[in-house]
């Protein structure tokens, strides 16, 4: 409609379309890089980007365990997303660039640093075994663990001079490594707190990237425990590892939960 008495002569010419977000230009999936036990990697053609792509493989114990868990590459995209989303909003540097599909991220390549991190605020799991604290003792700190990234050793527990002697980090990592992983809990445990779940353990990998150091990998049930703070309900891929059924639906509840709770503030 014309606001001035003039009648339009043609129609306002389009805006100019805003140029493509680097992610876009670049997200052109080039030659599998990598395929592990849940995730594939894909090169493109910025050697700067790859494109990580969530499967419905899951496996435990090793791998000597293996399914296919009917939707759990999309939640998990869609709940790591999220994660990574929220932990960039409060200053956490991650590889994380984008989420481009259903079960696609963007993410810078970095160089894995091969110690993953573990950070415990309950006693579950191979804590119990180990030290022999009952399931869903609360610790009196945020506990910090390193495990060697090595599947023919079976990622073995090591402490800071095993990572040093290994080669796997340098001191001055490793105090990045545990500083990043409590920063992490410190911003997630609330959070997941608010949404009735408790977070009761997590495991984290960072990769060096220009001489940074970012989190990277992924954030999802696969990799946290997470329990119902009513019933201590797992919601968590322990059902998949204990036979407790209903795993989609316990990633599904997560996802719900979260999307309740805007991840950038
Ligand atoms: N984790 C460790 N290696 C692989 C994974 N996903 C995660 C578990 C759990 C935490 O690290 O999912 O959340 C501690 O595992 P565990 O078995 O040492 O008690
Ligand atoms: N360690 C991984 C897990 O149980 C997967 C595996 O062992 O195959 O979460």
């Amino acid at each position: 409609m014309a606001m001035n008495g003039q009648q339009p002569t043609a129609k306002p010419a389009p805006a100019a379309p805003a140029p493509p977000a680097p992610q876009e230009r670049a997200a052109v999936r080039g030659p599998l890089l990598y395929e592990g036990k849940a995730k594939k990697a894909w090169q493109t053609d910025d050697p700067e980007l790859l494109i990580m792509e969530f499967k419905d493989d899951a496996t435990a114990f090793d791998g000597q365990k293996r399914a296919q868990i009917s939707q759990k590459g999309r939640l998990n995209a869609a709940i790591s997303a999220h994660f990574f989303r929220l932990l960039g909003a409060r200053g956490i540097p991650s590889h994380f660039i984008g989420q481009i599909s259903e079960r696609e991220h963007l993410v810078r390549r970095v160089q894995i640093v091969p110690v993953e991190v573990v950070v415990r605020n309950v006693a579950a799991g191979s804590i119990s075994r180990r030290l022999g604290l009952p399931e869903g003792r609360e610790l009196p700190f945020p506990i910090v663990e390193f495990y060697y990234k090595d599947d023919a050793l079976h990622d073995p527990l090591i402490n800071d001079d095993h990572a040093v002697a290994l080669g796997a980090a340098t001191r001055a990592e490793l105090v990045q490594l545990r500083e990043q992983a409590l920063a992490v809990n410190g911003i997630l445990r609330p959070y997941l707190s608010g949404l009735g779940v408790i977070l009761v353990d997590f495991k984290l990998e960072f990769g060096r990237s220009r001489g940074e150091i970012l989190l990277s990998d992924e954030i999802t049930p696969d990799t946290c425990r997470f329990w119902d703070v009513q019933t201590h309900d797992h919601l968590d891929k322990d059902r998949f590892r204990r036979d407790l059924g209903g795993v989609t639906e316990a990633y599904e509840e997560i996802w719900r939960r979260l999307q309740a709770a805007p991840a950038a503030v």
